[in-house]
C-alpha cells in the first residue's frame, strides 16, 4: 500500500489511441486535438483539497497497455486511484484492460478500497461502436469498480469522471473543490449550478516540473487554510 502522502496519485491506463491523453488534457487544460501524438509518460499536477487541507492531485498519463512492465508495476504501486480507459469503438481495447486490471489486483490486494473507474471513451462516435454501454457496465460489475462513458472530444463526463473517482476514495476526503478558496466567479457558478464541485477558474494545472513560485503559492494557501 502506498503511504498517505500529500500527493494524491491517479494513473490512467489503456491501449494506445483510446483517448487517455485527450481525457487528461481536456480535464487539465480544457483542450482537444484531432491528431494522435503517442505518449511516453506525462504527469500533470493540480491543487485540490484533501481532508480539509491542500494537496496535489497528480495525474499520470501512461503510454498504453504495452507499457514497460517495470514502469507499469511502479505506477500501480505508487498510484492511489486508477482510470482504465477503452474506446467504445474498439472491443479489443476493452479486452486489453483485463491484464492491467489483474495486475492492479495482484499489487494492491484489497482492491475494493481502491478507487477504480472503467471508462468507455469516444461515446460521441455515432458509427462503429463495438462496445455497448451494457457491456461496459457488466465488466465494471465483474471488476467491482465504477463505470462511465465519456467523450474527450465533446467534453462529455470528463470533469465528472475525475470528481467521481475522487468520491470513491473512502480513506480520506478528496475533492477538486478547495475549501475556503472560492472566487466570486465560482460562487456565482455554484449558485447557478446548485451544487458545483469542480473548480473551473483557479485550478490551473501544471506539468510536474512546477516552478518555485507555484510551490510558494501552495504553501501560502496552506497557511491560509490553517488559520481558518
Ligand atoms: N471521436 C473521438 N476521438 C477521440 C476522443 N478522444 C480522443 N480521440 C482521438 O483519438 C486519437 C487518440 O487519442 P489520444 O488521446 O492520443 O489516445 P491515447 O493513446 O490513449 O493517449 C486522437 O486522434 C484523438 O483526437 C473522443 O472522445 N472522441
Ligand atoms: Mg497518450
Amino acid at each position: 500500500m502506498p503511504e498517505q502522502s500529500n500527493d494524491y496519485r491517479v494513473v490512467v491506463f489503456g491501449a494506445g489511441g483510446v483517448g487517455k491523453s485527450s481525457l487528461v488534457l481536456r480535464f487539465v487544460k480544457g483542450t482537444f486535438r484531432e491528431s494522435y501524438i503517442p505518449t511516453i509518460e506525462d504527469t500533470y499536477r493540480q491543487v485540490i483539497s484533501c481532508d480539509k487541507s491542500i494537496c496535489t492531485l497528480q495525474i499520470t498519463d501512461t503510454t498504453g497497455s504495452h507499457q514497460f512492465p517495470a514502469m507499469q508495476r511502479l505506477s500501480i504501486t505508487k498510484g492511489h486511484a486508477f482510470i482504465l480507459v477503452y474506446a467504445v469503438t474498439s472491443k479489443q481495447s476493452l479486452e486489453e484492460l483485463k491484464p492491467i486490471f489483474e495486475q492492479i489486483c495482484v499489487i494492491k490486494g484489497d482492491i475494493e478500497n481502491i478507487p477504480i473507474m472503467l471508462v468507455g471513451n469516444k461515446n460521441d462516435e455515432m458509427n462503429g461502436r463495438e462496445v455497448e454501454t451494457s457491456d461496459g457496465e457488466a465488466t465494471a460489475r465483474r471488476w467491482k469498480c465504477a463505470f462511465m462513458e465519456t467523450s474527450a472530444k465533446t467534453n462529455h463526463n470528463v470533469k465528472e469522471l475525475f470528481q467521481e473517482l475522487l468520491n470513491l476514495e473512502k480513506r480520506r476526503t478528496v475533492s477538486l473543490q478547495i475549501d475556503g478558496k472560492k472566487s466570486k466567479q465560482q460562487k456565482r457558478a455554484e449558485k447557478l449550478k446548485g451544487k458545483c464541485v469542480v473548480i473551473e477558474q483557479d485550478c490551473t494545472c501544471h506539468v510536474i516540473r512546477q516552478n518555485e513560485q507555484e510551490e510558494e503559492e501552495k504553501q501560502s494557501q496552506e497557511a491560509e487554510l490553517q488559520q481558518q
